[in-house]
């Protein structure tokens, strides 16, 4: 990639090998990056690409759920789920203004979302068809989250370390208010039973793949490891949360859908079935039973918030030259 031990050596993007080793030896003795230290341009694109695709994860993962607050069963059960999606907005945002000290504007890792170019997670691609649904999600789909996001509490990048803290205490309330609506149900009637194992059977594997592909083709892994920025790789994390999972399915006598699943005393953890990638990748290239549907929902809601984000500029603007004005007077 770059020439060895040459003082004063470039690597192909120009950058001084000395530099980079000294920016290593920080990530090393686990110092924290801060907006503005020097950092590789890798270090930042990396940091950009995931934190943005993180929030965008975030906003589309309102969707879903915020499906079901008009038919939550009870006002106990709307109040919480309401709090639960207006967290998700507020995730949302930390996460955008994370990435926005490494150079990114909102408007632009926005533009990116609505025209189709960005990812976010493949998970918010299936729909929610019964109030089941809203259980598993909380259950499983903010359980992977919690699993994958404790770690980057860790994460060698100040702000997006400091962000995922309050996302991870925010996080472990959600997954507690979705297993207690499957526990509900699956000690109801044999309907509600039957809906909360409908709700497992088809998040399942899709929780499974919002790890991200096997390490083998993690093309980003080994380098996001090394600066610290993801703590495990892919795989590691998902065996962790089939770990934890299993014995709550079991506690509350639902099923997971896999008949390869099976405890293995040596590695002390699970063996389970192969994950559908063809399915995983159909979705994150935008061919899911929901990416369409998301998007024209996300470029509705940023059409018809046009008027909001002109009234806050028109209101900063106005507030800035009042200070300008007084500024001059004191003069
Ligand atoms: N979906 O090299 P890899 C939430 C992409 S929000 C779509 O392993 P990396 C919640 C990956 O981007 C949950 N794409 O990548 C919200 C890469 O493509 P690009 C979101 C995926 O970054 C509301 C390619 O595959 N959490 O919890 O090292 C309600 C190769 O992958 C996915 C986060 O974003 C996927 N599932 O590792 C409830 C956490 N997986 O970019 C809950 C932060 C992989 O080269 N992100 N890809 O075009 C991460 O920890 C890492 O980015 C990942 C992937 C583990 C996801």
């Amino acid at each position: 990639m770059y020439s060895q031990g040459l003082i004063g050596a470039q690597t192909e993007t120009g950058e001084d090998e000395a530099f980079l080793e000294r920016f290593q030896a920080r990530i090393d003795a686990e110092e924290k990056i801060e907006p503005t230290d020097d950092m590789p341009e890798g270090y930042r694109r990396t940091l950009i690409r995931q934190i943005g695709q993180h929030a965008h994860s975030e906003i589309v993962g309102m969707l879903p759920e915020g499906n079901w607050i008009t038919r939550a069963p009870t006002l106990k059960r709307k109040a919480a789920l309401l709090a639960k999606v207006q967290d998700e907005g507020g995730h949302g945002l930390y996460l955008y203004s994370a990435a926005e000290t490494l150079g990114v504007s909102r408007e632009q890792m926005t533009e990116e979302l609505l025209a189709g170019k960005a990812k976010y997670s493949s998970i918010f691609n299936y729909p929610t068809l019964t109030w089941a649904d809203i259980g598993a999600i909380g259950w499983l789909v903010d359980g992977a989250a919690i699993m994958n996001q404790i770690p980057l509490c860790r994460c060698s990048y100040g702000p997006y370390s400091r962000a995922m803290i309050r996302v991870c205490k925010e996080e472990s309330f959600h997954q507690r208010q979705g297993y207690e609506i499957m526990m509900t149900l699956a000690r109801g009637s044999s309907e509600q039973k039957e809906m909360a194992q409908d709700a497992l059977n088809r998040w399942w594997w899709p929780s499974l793949m919002m790890f991200g592909p096997h390490d083998t083709d993690s093309v980003h892994g080994d380098q996001s490891m090394r600066w610290k920025i993801k703590r495990f790789s892919n795989d590691e994390l998902r065996q962790r949360f089939v770990n934890a999972t299993v014995p709550q399915a079991e506690f509350i006598g639902l099923e997971i859908p896999d008949p390869d699943l099976k405890w293995n005393e040596e590695k002390q953890g699970y063996d389970f079935g192969p994950i559908d990638w063809d399915e995983f990748w159909r979705v994150v290239r935008g061919n899911g039973p929901m990416n369409r549907e998301r998007i024209a929902a996300r470029r509705k809601a940023h059409e018809e918030g046009a008027w909001v984000r002109e009234a806050a500029n028109a209101h900063a603007a106005k507030r800035k030259a009042r200070a300008e004005a007084s500024r001059i007077a004191a003069e």
